[in-house]
């Protein structure tokens, strides 16, 4: 048996399924566990791939210590989904942050990550900073007062589905409001390589550059996502991520990582040239 996630109609990806654990319609989607031999535990949310035990490291350590190395002062953070737990486990890991408040819509997500997949949700149990919200992301953004947050980690679906909201110009423009003037915007912002993906990412990355004075997208790699080439945007009122990095402050740390670090960090900037050309066309 096997899991194929459609990346276009004539492009499949197929990952062979030792055992299909779980499965479970939502209020908000269809949610799916699966063992695989290489990857180990995946899950999967209306057929699309999320988080595998083996290269989930890449994309948590990529939201989250990027925004700390620019500004180790970060405090207040919001995580707007994120339900498997990946994203708030690598920010806590910092010291001094103080709170972290975690808005998933469906709390199933992290019930069954809970259950299934504890290497990311395990840090979902008993952190007295974490504050865990069942709500909609963008009512969330909408009725919180202003300049409350330092970060704001976006760690979505696609577009299509529960997580449409958070690709508006409100849900940025909200995020603008709740941020400190030190504020940083860090969102799941999809991949440049096939044509659908490109095409959400192109429409982000617009809205979010009318929305902050600082808006950089930055690269990584995702062996489980389409083509694997993943993108996070980068958005700030004052920072800019490669000028304002502070390296010996974060490596003085100590923090050990399995893919970030700060030569890195410099580098996921540096974009190929049909990506840079597709972020400045105007959508
Ligand atoms: N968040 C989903 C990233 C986008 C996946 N898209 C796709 N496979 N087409 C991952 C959650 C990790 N915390």
């Amino acid at each position: 048996m096997w899991f194929t996630e459609h990346y276009q109609n004539d492009i499949k990806f197929s990952i062979e399924v030792q055992e299909h654990i779980y499965s479970e319609k939502s209020n908000y989607q269809q949610i799916d566990f699966y063992k695989n031999k290489t990857f180990g535990t995946f899950f999967t949310l209306d057929g699309f791939m999320m988080v595998t035990q083996k290269d989930e490291f890449i994309y948590h350590d990529m939201i989250s210590h990027v925004p700390m190395a620019v500004n180790p002062n970060i405090k207040n953070v919001l995580i707007i989904g994120g339900g498997d737990g990946g994203t708030a486990r690598e920010i806590l890991r910092y010291k001094s942050i103080s709170s972290v408040d975690m808005v998933e819509i469906d709390e199933r997500v992290v019930r069954l990550c809970q259950k299934f997949l504890p290497q990311t949700a395990s840090s979902l149990d008993d952190d007295f900073r974490l504050k865990i919200y069942f709500e909609d992301g963008l009512k969330f953004v909408q009725n919180s007062s202003s300049e409350q947050y330092d970060l704001i980690l976006v760690d979505s679906t696609d577009p299509i589905g529960p997580g449409e909201g958070l690709f508006t110009y409100e849900f940025y423009n909200n995020c603008n409001r709740i941020l400190t003037k030190e504020g940083i915007l860090i969102n799941q912002h999809e991949s440049p390589y096939y044509e659908q993906d490109a095409y959400e990412m192109k429409r982000s990355h617009s809205k979010i550059k009318k929305t902050f004075p600082i808006a950089k997208v930055y690269q990584f790699h995702m062996p489980t996502y389409a083509s694997g080439h993943w993108l996070f945007g980068f958005a700030s009122k004052k920072y800019d991520p490669i000028k304002d990095l502070k390296s010996n402050l974060w490596n003085n740390l100590n923090l050990q990582t399995k893919y970030y670090n700060t030569d890195l960090h410099i580098g996921a900037f540096m974009l190929p040239t049909y990506v840079k050309q597709q972020l400045e066309s105007n959508y």
